[in-house]
């Protein structure tokens, strides 16, 4: 392990990280703010086919978002290579190993009153295990438009009813066995809700369990962010009940099976 990372990773950092889901790593993609806005400023300018609009026709302001592009945005394919991240990514999840499972960029423009609704990444994917992990990380200084945390989540028995960020209809659509979405701020819900003001190159580490959710953006400030997911030797295929989000059609692989390394490369490996 580099020096810089037994500062930015340490025992506090995983201690809380399995405590309660996520963590706050100051710093992490400081030197790579620059990279990471020319990547996303090229990707919206430059959508691809799974690129969607978060907000209805007539309703206030801009939520872009894509995924899976790191192989043509030469930016994103630098910071998941790179960067400190798969390092951190490793020792936050107790794995010899970081995977890359995607990449994903997240725009709110400002005046936006579109909340991303709380939510755990899980039920979306068709890959699940104990180590995974994402890193949220601003290119704009956040305050109120910062993601927030159920505490303690991913420890819940049951996965929450995955839904469309537009609609706000299941996203599987019919009955299933989920848990509702939550409400974590009404009143008695018993739930720990946890945020922090993130300068540009910060980066939240959170688990594809952990429940969490960001509000509006009604500052006069871009909020863009940019999350890279990854997962450990323990993570395997699962079945769910339809076509995933991110979907990748006809990638081969049967529940059970680690995610195969020609498309989701590993990135970091301990030394032996
Ligand atoms: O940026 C947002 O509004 C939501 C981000 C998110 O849900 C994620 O990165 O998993």
């Amino acid at each position: 392990m580099g020096k810089s990372m037994v500062k930015l990773v340490g025992v506090a950092e995983v201690e809380a990280f399995g405590r309660d889901g996520c963590v706050l790593l100051p710093g992490l993609l400081k030197d790579w703010v620059e990279v990471i806005a020319a990547g996303i400023e090229r990707n919206v300018r430059e959508p691809g086919p799974l690129a969607s609009e978060g907000v209805e026709r007539g309703e206030p302001g801009r939520f872009f978002d894509d995924y899976c592009n790191w192989r043509r945005i030469p930016e994103f394919e630098d910071v998941v290579r790179n960067s400190p991240m798969a390092e951190a990514a490793a020792v936050l999840m107790g794995s010899s190993l970081a995977q890359l499972f995607h990449e994903h960029v997240l725009v709110k423009e400002p005046g936006t009153a579109k909340e991303t609704p709380w939510h755990q990444d899980a039920p979306y994917y068709f890959v699940d295990g104990r180590q995974t992990v994402s890193f949220w990380v601003p290119v704009d200084p956040v305050t109120e438009t910062t993601l927030r945390f159920v505490a303690g989540s991913h420890l819940w028995p049951k996965l929450v009813l995955p839904v469309r960020w537009l609609t706000e209809t299941s996203f599987y659509g019919g009955e299933h066995d989920f848990l509702a979405v939550p409400e974590p701020e009404a009143p008695g819900s018993g739930m720990r809700v946890l945020e922090w003001p993130m300068a540009p190159g910060d980066a939240v580490a959170f688990t594809f369990r952990t429940v969490h959710g960001a509000r509006a953006n009604l500052t006069a400030g871009r909020r863009r962010a940019f999350s890279a997911r990854w997962v450990g030797e323990d993570a395997a295929v699962v079945a769910r009940a339809g076509p995933t989000s991110p979907p990748f059609p006809g990638h081969g692989m049967k529940p059970g099976d680690r995610l195969r390394e020609d498309r989701f490369p590993v990135i970091w490996r301990r030394a032996p």
